[in-house]
C-alpha cells in the first residue's frame, strides 16, 4: 500500500477545523485533526508546502519512521504549528492502519483496559447560582465529574464564561477581543464558588476547575490549600507552566490535585513535571503534542511516575482529535480522565462518528480505525473565517494570561 495524495479540509462550522485527508493507493483514506485555534492557517501552510509533497509514495504502514521523518527531518524542533501538522498525519496513518487491519485502532494501541471512558464536562454561571444550577444539570445528564467555572464578583468577564446562552466558544471571529482581569478578586471568591457547589451536590460528584495559567505560584498555591476542603478532582493550569519549577513550590503547599500541559507540543515541556510528581494529571493531548505516536512515549514515561492522562478535548478540538483520544483513552492503563466538551449538532453533522456517550462514560465505538468521517459537501458550505482568542489585561492594563 503507497499514499497516493493527501489534501486539507479547511471549514468553520460554528468553529473553524483544519482536517487532513491522506488516500493511499488501495482507495483507504485516513483523517487527522491540524487544528490550532486562533493559527489555523499556519499549521495549514505547513502541511501543504512542507509536509504533503514528502508523503506521497510513503508506505503508510510504516507510522513511527514516518513520524521521526517529520519530527527530526525537519531540523527546527518543536511548537505547536510544528506538532499540530504532524499530529494530524499521525491521526490519519493509525486510521488507515485501523481500515486496512478492519479493527478500531484502540486495539493497535494494547486493546480495552476498560469498559469505557470517564470523562467530564463544562458547568458555567455568570455568577455562583448559575454555576451551581448548570453543575446540577450536567450531573443530571449523567456526567461523573463536572468542571465548573463563573463569572468573578468586579470583573467583566472571567475565562470560561459564555457571553450568551451558547455553549462556551472562545475564539472569536474579527481581531481579538481583550478582557480585563482581578487576581486578587478571583482568589477571595473561587472558595466560595466551590462551597456552594459542594453543599448543593454532594461529596461524591468529581469537580475540576480551570485556573487557566492566571496565577503565580505562590497565588496557586494559595488557592490549592483554600480548595482543600472540597476535594476537587484537579485544579488546571494553576500558573504558566514554561517554567516547570514553578511546581515544586505549588506542590509543597497544597495537596488539590493539579493538571497541566494542554498548551504543550512536546513531551520535553513535561519532563520536569513528570519525573518530580510536581502533577498529577499530564492534559497534553493528541492533535498539539504531535499525535498518537508522540503522546503513546509521554503517557508510557508519565506511568513510571504515576503520573495519569487528562487530556485536553475543548470544542477546538475536532471530532477527529476526540475520537483518537477515546481509543487512547480506552487502551492505556494509566488513563485518568477525558474533558468532553461536546460539539455542537452541526459539528457532528459535518464530522458524523462512531463515538458515544452514557451513563459519565464515552466509547470510541468498533469501526475499523478512529470511527470518524467528514461531510466534505457539507463542510464546503462552512468557510474559513478567520478568528481569534481573546486578550485578557488586570484592571492597570498590564496585559496577562487570558
Ligand atoms: C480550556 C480550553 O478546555 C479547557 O481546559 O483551557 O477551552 C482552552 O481555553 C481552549 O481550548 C483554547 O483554544
Ligand atoms: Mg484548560
Amino acid at each position: 500500500m503507497k499514499i497516493e495524495s493527501a489534501k486539507l479540509i479547511i471549514c468553520s462550522p460554528d468553529r473553524n477545523f483544519v482536517t487532513l485527508k491522506i488516500v493511499t493507493d488501495e482507495g483507504i483514506y485516513g483523517l487527522g485533526d491540524a487544528t490550532l485555534n486562533g493559527r489555523e492557517l499556519a499549521v495549514a501552510s505547513y502541511l501543504t508546502e512542507h509536509v504533503l509533497p514528502c508523503l506521497i509514495g510513503r508506505d503508510p504502514f510504516q507510522i513511527e519512521d514516518i513520524w521521526q521523518y517529520l519530527y527530526r527531518g525537519a531540523y527546527w524542533r518543536r511548537g505547536p504549528v510544528t506538532m499540530s501538522a504532524i499530529a494530524a498525519v499521525d491521526m490519519a496513518l493509525w486510521d488507515i492502519k485501523g481500515k486496512a487491519l478492519n479493527t478500531p485502532v484502540y486495539n493497535l494501541l494494547g486493546g480495552k483496559s476498560r469498559e469505557g471512558v470517564l470523562v467530564y464536562t463544562h458547568a458555567n454561571g455568570s455568577d455562583i447560582a448559575e454555576a451551581v444550577d448548570s453543575v446540577q444539570r450536567h450531573a443530571a445528564e449523567g456526567y461523573l465529574a463536572v468542571r465548573a467555572q463563573s463569572g468573578v464578583p468586579g470583573v467583566a468577564s472571567s475565562y470560561g464564561v459564555p457571553k450568551s446562552g451558547k455553549p462556551y466558544e472562545p475564539a472569536e471571529r474579527g481581531l481579538p477581543s481583550e478582557s480585563l482581569w482581578s487576581t486578587e478578586k478571583y482568589l477571595n471568591f473561587v472558595p466560595k464558588l466551590f462551597d456552594a457547589v459542594r453543599k448543593a451536590c454532594g461529596e461524591d460528584l468529581h469537580l475540576l476547575h480551570d485556573v487557566h495559567h492566571r496565577l503565580t505560584p505562590i497565588e496557586a498555591a494559595r488557592l490549592g490549600k483554600a480548595l482543600e476542603p472540597y476535594h476537587l478532582f484537579w485544579m488546571e493550569d494553576p500558573t504558566p507552566a514554561e517554567n516547570q519549577e514553578a511546581f515544586r513550590l505549588i506542590r509543597e503547599h497544597t495537596v488539590t490535585p493539579i493538571a497541566t500541559g494542554e498548551v504543550f507540543n512536546s513531551f520535553w515541556d513535561a519532563h520536569d513535571l513528570i519525573r518530580n510528581q510536581w502533577i498529577d494529571y499530564l492534559r497534553m493531548t493528541i492533535v498539539h503534542g504531535g499525535g498518537i505516536t508522540a503522546l503513546k512515549k509521554a503517557a508510557d514515561f508519565a506511568a513510571v511516575y504515576q503520573v495519569r492522562t487528562g487530556f485536553h478535548g475543548a470544542t477546538d478540538l475536532s471530532p477527529v482529535t476526540m475520537a483518537a483520544a477515546l481509543h487512547f483513552g480506552l487502551a492505556i492503563h494509566n488513563f485518568g480522565i477525558q474533558e468532553h466538551m461536546p460539539h455542537t449538532k452541526l459539528m457532528d453533522e459535518v464530522f458524523p462518528h462512531a463515538y458515544s456517550f452514557n451513563a459519565g462514560y464515552m466509547y470510541p465505538g468498533d469501526a475499523p480505525g478512529l470511527g470518524v468521517e467528514i461531510d466534505e459537501a457539507l463542510a464546503a458550505k462552512y468557510p474559513y473565517q478567520r478568528a481569534y482568542l481573546p486578550i485578557a489585561r488586570k484592571l492597570d492594563g498590564t496585559l496577562t494570561d487570558w
